[in-house]
């Protein structure tokens, strides 16, 4: 008898500790949310049963949390929301999971049945709301059927590309009663965690990719974050190393192969080292976990139309939606990179033999950008210059830590400039939505499924404004978390943008000078003033020491929009018509 089974509860219950025991049963990590009378039983039940639950003060900052926590983990997150109000608050984050592939399960308080469509206080229409935010909406309608549905939550969050999930919990239902049987408890633990199943692709379409691969002399694999989804870390490395193969990565894929492995090229797309340029002249791409989105292709002119593609992915109709791909791999990243390494494996020797010159070339190609980039990454500026703030990081963060990215300029600059220092998820940028505001929450989800390692999470002031309620958060949960503000005054993107389209006529860009230091020592956590590049380690450091509350590194960066693009690469602005600068 395995442990859960042991543990399986029975007898009259209500539907509130029903879900709390079927989550317990599921290992449940931390979950997030704010109650309200509908959920209260289930409330009531997360302390009898031993499950962790923190309070938010906004429902979108615990599905970001708990988004970060399921990138972390590969577990399902869990989120909660009451009737209306914290139903619909939910939605951003839950489109962050739903674009992500990001296991998910959220659960909403919703009314009680005696009494929907009476102008119910906080009722709105909110399974409409939510139902295009997730992979699934679930309502449960019988308070027998909460084990059954719970379990298939996990089913749906876990399988094929992971996503969110939403439990809609009437009130009656929540606070009803029902005699449940111990076998009602059961569970599938192939679900608790993504992915569930491995599908493998055909075998035909394997033969032809890797005799595609064995023909190129310049093949290159361009992975996004179905490498992390996937756990396909060492297959990634291994066909890498194996076949001589470079690797370029988005900015959900950092951290498929370690950056400092010399195949790594590091970020394609709209921001690129070298990566754009190897993709031009490559002449075979393997794309792997990636929907090679706008971003990726820099606006879909990326790659050139004549280099064939060989496409794997665990979503079907992703192959060929952007780009054409002349071979379709439909499965697991895993499975297929191994199945690959596999049909190749004859051919590893005589195929690094001939691409020895190709792969000689990446390590002079990276010096050389690296020579151009360095009056930028070595900046003595102050205002702290973006490229010199990604240096420090680099420096200063340990292997096994993690660095949660915010929309805006934070992603933007350190999705180009940070390295990991080791395969994982040690970079977690939210790519699915691009919201602003993910930094502060997701940083604190990433330290509750990484109690023992760094995290630091980096924000622009505009994302942290919208989320700085959650300071509250991370400090009552007792987060160690580092939070860079990149204190800019201004909503700086849109800033950048103006100057460099509109003529400098500046709307709704500006925020005021603020001194968040001083904020989060106000609220009871550290709060450290950089201005001076000399003192980022130092603060870097002191706030990674502090365990129990979160340190707060207020960056003050440029205010000449500019100077706040990515210009490492992009020093002339090109401005094309119905597009955006890079
Ligand atoms: C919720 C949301 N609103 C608007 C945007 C569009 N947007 C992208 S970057 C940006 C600037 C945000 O300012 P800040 O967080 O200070 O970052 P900065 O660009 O200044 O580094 C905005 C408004 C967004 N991504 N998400
Ligand atoms: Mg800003």
């Amino acid at each position: 008898m395995t442990e859960t089974m042991r543990n399986r509860p029975s007898g009259p219950m209500n539907g509130g500790r029903a879900l709390a025991e079927m989550l317990r049963l599921a290992g449940a990590g931390p979950m997030f949310g704010m109650g309200g009378f509908q959920l209260l039983p289930f409330y009531d039940a997360i302390g009898l049963v031993g499950l962790t639950h923190h309070l938010i003060n906004d429902e979108r900052c615990g599905a970001f949390a708990a988004d970060a926590y399921a990138r972390v983990t590969n577990r399902p997150g869990i989120c909660d929301g009451t009737l209306g109000p914290g139903a619909t608050n939910l939605l951003t984050g839950l489109v962050e999971s739903l674009n992500g592939g990001i296991p998910i399960i959220a659960i909403s308080g919703n009314t009680n049945r005696a009494h929907s469509w009476k102008n119910m206080t906080q009722e709105c229409r909110q399974v409409e709301i939510l139902r295009p935010a997730v992979k699934e909406v679930m309502r449960i309608e019988m308070i027998s059927r909460i084990p059954e549905l719970v379990r298939r939550a996990f089913a749906m969050a876990t399988s094929g590309r992971p996503g969110p999930v939403l439990l809609d919990v009437p009130e009656d239902v929540c606070h009803g009663t029902h005699d449940f049987a111990a076998e009602d408890f059961e569970i599938d633990e192939a679900t608790l965690k993504a992915p569930a199943r491995r599908a493998r692709p055909d075998r035909a379409e394997i033969e032809r990719a890797a005799k595609l691969i064995a023909k190129a002399k310049r093949p290159l694999l361009l992975v996004g974050g179905g490498i992390h989804l996937s756990e396909a870390y060492q297959a990634l490395t291994k066909l890498a190393e194996a076949q001589s193969i470079p690797v370029a990565h988005t900015m959900s894929g950092k951290g498929s192969i370690s950056c400092a492995n010399p195949l790594s090229v590091g970020l394609f797309g709209r921001y690129s080292r070298i990566a754009n340029d190897m993709i031009d002249a490559s002449d075979c791409l393997v794309v792997v976990g990636c929907k090679l989105g706008e971003i990726a292709t820099k606006r879909f002119t990326l790659p050139p139309a004549h280099i064939p593609v060989i496409h794997l992915d665990i979503v079907a109709e992703e192959i060929g939606r952007c780009i054409p791909a002349e071979v379709s791999l439909w499965g697991d990243a895993r499975a297929g990179l191994e199945d690959l390494a596999e049909a190749l494996s004859d051919s590893d020797r005589t195929a690094r033999a001939k691409r020895t010159d190709y792969v000689a070339e990446v390590a002079p190609r990276l010096r050389k950008w690296e020579a151009e980039a360095a009056p930028r990454l070595n900046s003595p500026d102050r205002p702290v210059h973006m490229a010199r703030l990604c240096r420090e990081l680099n420096k200063t963060l340990p292997a096994e830590s993690i660095l949660v990215a915010d929309g805006g300029f934070a992603g933007h600059w350190t999705g180009l400039l940070y390295d990991t220092k080791q395969a994982g998820r040690h970079f977690i940028p939210d790519r699915g939505l691009a919201s602003i505001g993910y930094g502060l929450p997701g940083g604190i989800g990433a330290c509750l499924a990484a109690p023992d390692r760094p995290v630091v999470a980096i924000s622009g002031d505009g994302g942290f404004n919208m989320t700085l309620g959650d300071l509250e958060s991370a400090r009552r949960i007792g987060c160690g978390l580092t939070v860079i503000v990149v204190n800019n005054a201004a909503s700086g993107y849109v800033k950048a943008l103006q100057h460099a389209m509109m003529g400098g006529r500046y709307q709704s860009a500006d925020l005021n000078e603020m001194d968040y230091a001083a904020i989060a020592r106000t609220m009871g956590c550290g709060g450290i003033r950089v201005e001076d590049p000399e003192a980022l380690a130092p603060a870097l450091q002191q706030g990674m020491e502090e365990c129990d509350r979160p340190t707060v590194v207020d960056v003050v960066v440029t205010r000449d929009p500019a100077q706040m693009l990515p210009a490492v690469d992009n020093r002339t602005v090109q401005i094309k018509q119905g597009d955006r600068v890079a």
